[in-house]
């Protein structure tokens, strides 16, 4: 008994803590912006609290090319801050691998030998961490632990050969904020012998939260007393809020292999289908015989490679269970929404 009231009081500090923090920023008048209210992309643009540049990328999570010198994968990625467009009227100042939001795919074939040549175009020190991957440890991209931080302006090469099979992710080990502000992507590594799951579609989902000014798209920080604790008020699957999310289209029959990566979060994000189970298949990239279910858990940290067979034609959506979620800075519907359409295999 005592621990649950321990834990109510707890509770009771942290809701007055937010209480004083959103009178605190309610009575901060926002030039032409009442409370609610979100900036136009061009009010965005034309803000001078930062010279971020706009992101020339429509998507984020894009397929990562890559050369070969040898018998060696040869990746380049280049950290920068961007303007990342996450719905038509709000950008955020992401700092950004390529100037993508979440940064790009990374697919391998399990046994690659690869190297991935990190820039650094930021103005602060930062490095990769590969979450997952079991690489030399001089590899692992902890800063002034595995490594000296790469500092402004120069390049730093990961590389190691991929013995593992499945969903995996990579993102800066440099400060938790950095994570948080973009700095992350999937990397996802094909069986050397196949891959047993055989689906249709294969589709990485990056979960990511947001704490910003929706006029300015700086980041609010953390809350007034509670280092570490920032205040999220916009939510993507892959780089975008809903109603931005790009849908899935899938023809009724197919199979779907969704693959739930979430590299930083302050909670855990409740993924729901709409219609028709699915099969957990996999958790951190290793096969697993999970559930038949119609809600994932996905917490900071964590993959889940969800299967399922389109059998009901129909607009479903696919959401996060938390209220606060599915809203654009206090309005519903908006954030971790997406649609999945399946259309009639006779049509
Ligand atoms: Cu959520």
């Amino acid at each position: 008994m005592r621990s649950v009231l321990l834990a109510l009081i707890v509770l009771a500090l942290l809701l007055g803590g937010v209480g004083v923090w959103w009178i605190a920023r309610s009575s901060t008048p926002t030039p032409g912006n009442g409370p609610g209210m979100t900036a136009s992309l061009e009010e965005v643009r034309a803000t001078p609290t930062s010279s971020v540049p706009l992101a020339e990328a429509e998507r984020g999570g894009q397929p990562l090319e890559y050369t070969m010198d040898g018998d060696v994968k040869v990746f380049r990625l280049t950290a920068s801050a961007v303007r990342w467009p996450i719905l038509p009227d709000v950008s955020v100042v992401a700092l950004a691998y390529n100037g993508q939001v979440p940064g790009p795919t990374i697919r391998v074939v399990q046994g690659d030998k690869i190297r991935v040549v990190l820039r650094n175009e930021l103005d602060q020190p930062t490095t990769i961490h590969w979450h997952g991957l079991e690489v030399p440890n001089a590899m692992d991209g902890v800063p002034d632990v595995t490594q000296r931080p790469v500092r402004p302006g120069e390049e730093f090469s990961y590389e190691f050969t991929v013995t593992q099979a499945g969903t995996f992710m990579y993102h800066s080990h440099y400060e938790a904020t950095q994570a948080t502000r973009g700095l992350g992507g999937a990397f996802i590594i094909e069986p050397k012998d196949g891959d047993p799951v055989q689906a249709d579609l294969d589709i990485p989902l990056v979960l990511q939260e947001w704490g910003i000014d929706p006029a300015t798209g700086e980041p609010l920080g953390d809350m007034p007393g509670m280092p570490g604790m920032s205040m999220t008020n916009f939510f993507t699957i892959n780089g975008k809020a809903f109603p931005a999310t790009e849908p899935i289209r899938v023809k009724q029959g197919q199979r779907v292999r969704l693959r739930l990566i979430n590299f930083a979060s302050e909670v855990p994000h409740p993924i729901h289908l709409h219609g028709q189970p699915f099969k957990v298949i996999a958790k951190d990239g290793y096969p697993w015989d999970g559930p038949i279910a119609v809600t994932q858990l996905v917490g900071a940290g964590e993959s889940y490679d969800l299967l399922f067979t389109a059998e009901n034609p129909g607009t479903w959506l696919l959401h996060c269970h938390v209220p606060h979620h599915t809203t654009n800075n206090g309005e519903e519907m908006g954030g971790m929404i997406l649609q999945i359409v399946i259309e009639p295999a006779s049509g």
